[in-house]
Order: C-alpha cells, then sequence, then structure tokens
C-alpha cells in the first residue's frame, strides 16, 4: 500500500464511484472513504456542493490538496500519481485502444443504463441527469438507452470472443470501466445470459481481481 492519504467521496451503492474505488485498489492507493448518501440528497446540499459544486460522487481530495470531481481526472491523476501498474497502457498504440475502449462502454454502456432508469425512475422524476440543474424525464429517452444497452452487450460480446481482456491484450482501464457497466446493467434488467458467453467468461476472469468486489 503507498503511503498517503486521500479522501474518496463515495456512495456504495452507485456506479460511478465504483470506478474510482476499483482504481484507487488496483493502484494500492490507502485512502479514507465519506460515504454520500445519493437516496437523501446529501449530493445536493450545502455541505458537499462546498466540496464538488457538481453535485455528484466520485470526487477524491488528494493529499496533495487538489478536488479531482469526477472519474476521468481520479483515473489520470491517479495513473500518473502511482504509474504501476499501468491501467492506461504504455505503448502509443496500447493507449490508443484502450482510449476508445474507455470512451465506448462510457458511451453505449455507462450512458445507456443512465438513460434508461433515469428516464423512467418515479423516483428520480425531474432528476433525469445527475448534477445541480434539474431535468425532466423523457419516457422515450427510456427506451433508447435500454435499446442501446442491449445492443452493447451484443457488441461487447463479439468483441470479447477470442480476449481475455478489453483492450490491448492486458488488463486496463477499459476492463474496469465495463465491469462496472455490464454488473449496474442489472438496475434495467439487462444481465449477459448464455448467449453473452463470452462476457460471462470474461466477467468470471475478473472476478478473480480482489478490486472488483468492491
Ligand atoms: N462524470 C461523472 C458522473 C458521475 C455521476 O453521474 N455520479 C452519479 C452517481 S453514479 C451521481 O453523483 N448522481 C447524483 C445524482 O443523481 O444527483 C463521473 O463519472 O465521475
Amino acid at each position: 500500500m503507498t503511503a498517503t492519504t486521500m479522501t474518496l467521496y463515495d456512495c456504495s451503492t452507485a456506479p460511478s464511484p465504483r470506478r474510482a474505488r476499483i482504481v484507487l485498489a488496483e493502484k494500492g492507493v490507502r485512502h479514507a472513504t465519506v460515504q454520500v448518501d445519493l437516496r437523501a440528497g446529501e449530493q445536493l446540499g450545502d455541505a458537499y456542493r462546498r466540496i464538488n459544486p457538481q453535485c455528484t460522487v466520485p470526487a477524491l481530495v488528494t493529499d496533495d490538496g487538489l478536488v479531482l470531481t469526477d472519474n476521468a481526472a481520479i483515473a489520470a491523476y491517479l495513473e500518473a500519481r502511482f504509474p504501476e501498474p499501468p491501467l492506461f497502457g504504455n505503448t502509443p498504440a496500447e493507449k490508443a485502444e484502450i482510449a476508445s475502449w474507455q470512451w465506448r462502454v462510457e458511451f453505449e454502456g455507462l450512458l445507456s443504463i443512465a438513460e434508461a432508469m433515469r428516464n423512467r425512475s418515479p423516483a428520480l422524476a425531474e432528476r433525469a441527469l445527475p448534477g445541480p440543474v434539474n431535468y425532466a424525464q423523457i419516457p422515450a429517452l427510456a427506451e433508447r438507452g435500454l435499446a442501446r444497452l442491449q445492443r452493447f452487450v451484443v457488441d461487447l460480446d463479439a468483441h470479447l470472443a477470442g480476449r481475455d481482456f478489453v483492450a490491448a491484450d492486458r488488463f486496463s482501464i477499459a476492463d474496469i470501466t465495463a465491469v462496472v457497466a455490464v454488473d449496474f446493467a442489472r438496475i434495467v434488467k439487462v444481465q449477459p445470459g448464455d448467449e453473452h458467453a463470452n462476457v460471462k467468461r470474461w466477467r468470471a476472469a475478473m472476478a478473480l481481481r480482489p478490486a472488483m468486489s468492491l
């Protein structure tokens, strides 16, 4: 474990902070955790707003005084500060392939789940997007999100045929993001089935990494 003190603003049930939790664990970075109660709306309260005006988790307050308010910043910072093990690849070609899949998993996977969930959950009426501004739900977006998500699982399955990792033939940030997306898809009742044997094989292999149980 690296001797340093950082604080992760987390929510144990939410997918976005899980991504940061896994990166911290894979890098072996010791940190404190503060739970933010999203169901109670704590992210919108004054105290948390002072830490992260975007009113989202994760946020990471580093030991050198930075406040990092999204996964992209957190992962980029941790990779630069703690290069081992590399999660963004080593060679230019690896970095490019990992960045490409990271984007695809975010855009086709995570955003589809968010569309499907946030545009139909009664608990999120007026909260169709995270952040300080309220937006009304658009039910058609929930339908589109579900269709996109189902397609994402099919495409991921085809991509993983003959592969052990999402990108560059090595464990990377793209695997972390994909695990979080595939697991959280259950919130809209999408789960890899027998027809997605490659996703299931890859997910079972990922489960051998202790960080993936966080
Ligand atoms: N860009 C952000 C998105 C974070 C995000 O959307 N977090 C959700 C939890 S998964 C959140 O804070 N939601 C608060 C809300 O719905 O009000 C990141 O990935 O770091």
